[in-house]
């Protein structure tokens, strides 16, 4: 299926989705966004997949929206396609999404990547909301994730005069994960997805929840929705298993129960 825009498969536990539109720097068009949203949303419901890894390629992981595609839309198309709400179901993902990041991420790319839920990144990645270039600005959380992730001062610069930044640079600022050399980047994602994707599945779920409150929410509201999350998992088997096998010095085998 190596004609198709996004290469889905899976390794063992993990969901493996690979933007493959290489001629156009993995340009995202409605047909990319629409496969990467039914891909995960597969996945999301498939019980034998535990973590996901979104990736491009070495030398693009998206250059953002299709310029091509949006350069002739106005503002009732965007209100009426509802384009950008439905990139938001990738956030909506009950699993983690490891985004696998080289070469250029920038625009919506950029939004893509910052909607999953942690960022491997290559030597080469370059990181940039150049928006700002085309007489607009980001529209699918570029002001706002990027904000929170590398602070005002940054966004500010990235965002109103489309600087890049290098994957030193992300790592830093907190932006990614771990940085790794270009030939290791989807490896070492996978690796990490496979090691997630082993856990507790339910108290992973519960947990990504719990961190996104504390990205996205209040304190107060965060803290009461860890509570109230944690105490959901003295319902599951898997509660009682994990301690179990804790007391008798054993593995856990986790239900996702
Ligand atoms: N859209 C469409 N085509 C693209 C895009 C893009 N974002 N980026 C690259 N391409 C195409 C080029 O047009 C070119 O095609 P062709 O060969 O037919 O001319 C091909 O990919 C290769 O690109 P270049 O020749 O430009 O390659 P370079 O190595 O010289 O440059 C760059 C690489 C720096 C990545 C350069 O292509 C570039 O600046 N691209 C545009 C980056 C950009 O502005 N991104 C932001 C887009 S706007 C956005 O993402 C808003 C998101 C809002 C939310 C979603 C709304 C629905």
């Amino acid at each position: 299926m190596t004609d198709s825009t996004v290469i889905v498969e899976t390794r063992g536990r993990v969901g493996l989705m690979r933007i493959n539109r290489p001629r156009q720097m993995n340009a995202l068009n409605s047909e990319v966004m629409a496969q990467i949203l039914a891909a995960v949303e597969a996945f999301d419901a498939d019980p034998d997949i535990g973590a996901m890894v979104l990736a491009g390629n070495e030398r693009a992981f998206a250059a953002g929206a299709d310029i091509k595609e949006m350069a002739g839309m106005g503002v009732v198309d965007h209100i009426q396609s509802g384009r950008i709400a439905m990139w938001q179901r990738v956030r909506s993902a009950k699993k983690p999404i490891i985004a696998a990041v080289s070469g250029f991420c920038l625009g919506g790319g950029c939004e893509l990547a910052m909607m999953c839920d942690m960022i491997v990144a290559s030597e080469t990645a370059t990181f940039g909301q150049p928006e700002i270039n085309l007489g607009i600005m980001p529209g699918a959380g570029g002001t706002q994730r990027l904000t929170r992730a590398v602070g005002k001062a940054l966004a500010m610069e990235m965002v109103l005069n489309a600087r890049f930044i290098s994957a030193q640079e992300a790592l830093v600022h907190g932006l990614v994960n771990r940085v790794v050399p270009v030939e290791h980047f989807l490896d070492e994602a996978l690796t990490l997805a496979g090691e997630i994707a082993a856990r507790a599945p339910l108290a992973v779920q519960l947990a990504k929840q719990a961190v996104n409150q504390a990205f996205e929410t209040s304190l107060t509201e965060g803290l009461m929705d860890e509570r109230y999350l944690f105490y959901m998992l003295f319902a599951s088997q898997d509660q009682q298993e994990g301690m179990a096998a804790f007391v008798e010095k054993r593995p856990a085998n986790w239900q996702g129960k």
